[in-house]
């Protein structure tokens, strides 16, 4: 059973493509994650996944250790 939800990462090391690039490998490389967005003017990462397989806190992770750390 999947439970699909969304949610929206600050993070603002995001500044180019490659940034897009690189999160979108990251986050790709979890488990769960089924849509990643980010967009560079607002600079957040917009990600759809599956709940029961991933948490935010996974993402979270994930995220800083590709050099991305998400700001609150
Ligand atoms: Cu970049």
């Amino acid at each position: 059973m999947s439970n699909t939800q969304a949610i929206t990462l600050t993070v603002p090391d995001v500044r180019c493509a490659c940034c897009v690039h690189n999160i979108k490998n990251a986050l790709d490389a979890l488990p769960g994650v089924e849509e990643v967005h980010t967009d560079i003017p607002t600079q957040t990462v917009r990600i759809q996944y599956d709940a029961t397989t991933v948490s935010p806190q996974q993402m979270e992770a994930a995220l800083s250790s590709a050099g991305y750390p998400i700001s609150r």
